[in-house]
């Protein structure tokens, strides 16, 4: 029994692995904004993984607000929540509070359903560039145990044609390419204090292409571009993965056509 049962764990998860390692969309951090993306992006018929860090989803939607249970979300990202069937309470003000562990059960499987990939455990710690000018083509990622040991094992490659940086306040992958690959001409400004209602506009306004092949979503987007952070608000983390869907979704199509040509 124990040699079929180590036997299907290495033929299916190595067969996930291979055919994973070429997509179309690789997001880091399975977030609400990563989630978000994974999930409109994958429903256009992309082939979509998320890798993340942990092994759980939800990124900071968990903790609530500093431990109390409910995140709030504006009208404005309620259509989102409609999408992935979570419910929501009215509190006043356009504002309206969410159960975090309904959420992060919902956008994680309405990804899932929706065809994307989700690998846990994974630690994304470089990018590929190819081309003069450059563009990102892909990610070196490590199992997450391995990185935390601090030994020096070399990582495996995932080749895609837009990479998505979900990755939250240290928005990592815009990072480690703006010090690795200056020919990007990435500057980044760095988070500001909280401003939530403005920040959550900017964020979704800023949303999108840093580099070519390289996207960025969600909090990570104020670490780029020098916005304001909010708190426990996420309606703009939702818009902002929705958003840079789209965006990702236009570049892919016009590329496709442009190779077609
Ligand atoms: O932090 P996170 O939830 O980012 P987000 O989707 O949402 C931000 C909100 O949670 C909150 C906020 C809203 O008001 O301010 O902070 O923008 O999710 C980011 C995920 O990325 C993973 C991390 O574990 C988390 O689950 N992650 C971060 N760095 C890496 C990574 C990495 N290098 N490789 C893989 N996963």
């Amino acid at each position: 029994m124990e040699l079929k049962i180590g036997r299907a764990i290495i033929k299916h998860g190595l067969e996930d692995l291979y055919e994973y390692s070429d997509v179309d969309v690789a997001i880091v951090g399975a977030g609400p904004a990563g989630l978000t993306a994974a999930r409109y992006l994958a429903e256009r018929g992309f082939k979509v993984l998320v890798f993340e860090r942990r092994f759980s989803f939800g990124g900071g939607i968990g903790p609530g607000g500093n431990m109390i249970p409910k995140i709030v979300v504006q009208e404005e990202a309620l259509p989102i929540l409609k999408d992935f069937k979570v419910r929501f309470k009215p509190a006043g003000d356009g504002l309206y509070t969410v159960d975090p562990a309904e959420l992060i059960a919902k956008l994680a499987a309405g990804a899932i359903d929706a065809g994307a990939k989700i690998f846990l455990g994974v630690h994304v710690d470089d990018v590929i560039f190819r081309g003069d000018p450059p563009r990102v083509t892909g990610l070196l990622w490590i199992w997450t145990p391995i990185q935390m040991s601090g030994m020096h094992v070399d990582p495996l490659y995932t080749q895609a044609k837009a990479v998505i940086d979900a990755t939250g306040h240290d928005a990592e992958v815009v990072s480690v390419a703006a010090r690795k690959v200056p020919e990007l001409g990435i500057q980044l400004q760095g988070e500001k204090s909280a401003w939530s209602e403005v920040s959550e506009k900017l964020v979704v306004e800023h949303t999108g292409r840093v580099a070519p092949g390289l996207y960025v979503a969600g909090i990570a987007v104020c670490a780029v571009y020098g916005l304001p952070r909010m708190g426990p608000i996420f309606g703009g983390m939702l818009m902002s993965g929705k958003k840079v869907a789209e965006v990702v979704a236009k570049d892919l199509t016009e590329m496709a056509y442009a190779v077609r040509a």
